[in-house]
């Protein structure tokens, strides 16, 4: 007769999935954020970027390019909210390396799911800047189209774009496609159920997704060190069986260089894989958010010294591919795009109220449908009121 215990012994293996140690080390992170260059742009030690290879330098001029348009284009999107023209804008200043590097890192033909922190990913992506910030000047749809562009639209509810992320990664291999999905989350968004959810299937079916976490160290007031125990959130894939790595989110080369990896590993059948970034955000959560109630200048500033864009620019510039007259020549670019953004969006937009319910069911529900009256009334009132069409 067998005791309780030896039936236990007998039945479970030590492990499910082989030895857990061997396929654990396989899946671990560095020790340390995987990083090319030092806080100030210099070459840092081989040891910290290990077997990662740097990418070429034409890669990273147009990766320079571009972060000089996007942080312009954000400096511009935060100055569209305090002239009314925008409700709400999320700022990425501080984050470039990311939003670059993840749109430099895929192919056209991938797949983008970003949150509302990503409109200069989308930018960068080449979408129309109007169109991108369609949902934040506070209409009820996205602006661009997510398939013609291979983005999703920007996700508010925190993380639920993930799941999204692998059913289509998931999809696309079925069907025998090369096409990869990247989706961005939060350090905040790591602690949702979708995002677990996401990577426990992504894991067991192999999807060929990678999750970029960008950890800006706050979700809105709330610190990392009350998020989460985790030595770094880079850890999180590993227990869902996701090869896993950590990078200096504020240094390009490195973002471009583990991201790059990252998205062939998974076109190549290695299946799902994590990038922990350690970054920051330089500006408030929105506009509609006072950052010194909960973060001293201090940590600002220190952060400001390892500012992506001014790293990059030392280190082009040291290795003699980037001249005074091509960073003169990108910052003119990225002028005459903000100038050009700031006329569109002075433009009024053409909108009609009532198209808020036109898309939500296919037979609106007895509510809506009163509600859609009770608009149509509001707008006539407002037009007898006001004597004129109401726009
Ligand atoms: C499911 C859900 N819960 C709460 C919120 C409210 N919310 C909006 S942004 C945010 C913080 C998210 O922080 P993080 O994921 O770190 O992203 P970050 O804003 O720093 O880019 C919260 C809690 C939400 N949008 N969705
Ligand atoms: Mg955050």
């Amino acid at each position: 007769m067998t005791t309780q215990a030896q039936q236990h012994t007998d039945d479970v293996p030590p492990t499910v999935n082989g030895d857990a140690g061997t396929a654990a080390s396989r899946l671990l992170p560095s020790a340390t954020p995987i990083r090319f260059l030092d806080d100030a742009g210099g070459v840092a030690p081989a040891a910290d970027h290990g077997a990662y290879e740097s990418p070429p330098l034409e890669l990273l001029l147009e990766a320079y390019r571009r972060m000089v348009v996007g942080r312009r284009f954000d400096a511009q999107a935060t100055a569209l909210t305090k002239q009314g023209r925008l409700a709400v804008y999320p700022s990425s200043h501080g984050q470039e390396a990311c939003q670059i590097g993840s749109v430099l890192a895929l192919r056209d033909t991938d797949w983008m799911f970003p949150t509302y922190r990503e409109s200069m990913a989308l930018i960068a992506r080449g979408i129309d800047p109007v169109e991108a910030l369609t949902l934040l000047r506070g209409d009820w749809h996205c602006g661009y189209d997510p398939v013609a562009t291979r983005t999703a639209p920007q996700c508010t509810p925190l993380a639920t774009q993930s799941p999204h992320a692998v059913g289509l990664a998931y999809a696309a291999r079925r069907r025998g496609e090369d096409t990869v999905a990247l989706v961005f989350v939060g350090d905040g968004g790591t602690s949702e159920g979708d995002f677990h959810e996401a990577l426990n299937f992504a894991g067991v079916f192999k999807a060929p997704v990678v999750f970029l976490v960008q950890n800006n160290r706050y979700a809105i007031s709330v610190p990392l060190a009350k998020q989460t125990a985790a030595p770094s959130l880079a850890y999180r894939g590993v227990g869902f069986g996701i090869r896993s790595e950590q990078v200096d989110g504020n240094d390009p080369v490195a973002v471009l260089s583990v991201l790059r990896h990252a998205v062939e590993a998974a076109r190549a059948g290695e299946g799902p894989f994590l990038v922990e970034a350690h970054t920051y955000r330089i500006e408030a959560h929105t506009n509609a958010d006072d950052a010194s109630r909960y973060r001293d200048d201090a940590e600002v500033s220190a952060w400001a010294g390892r500012d992506p864009l001014n790293r990059l620019e030392a280190y082009l510039t040291a290795t003699g591919v980037l001249s005074d007259e091509d960073i003169g020549a990108a910052r003119q670019e990225a002028e005459a795009f903000a100038g050009r953004l700031r006329t569109r969006m002075n433009d009024d937009p053409d909108v009609d109220p009532r198209a808020l319910f036109d898309h939500v069911y296919a037979e609106p529900t007895p509510q809506l449908r009163e509600q859609r009256e009770w608009l149509v009334e509001e707008l006539a009132a407002d037009k007898d009121d006001s004597g004129g069409e109401h726009q």
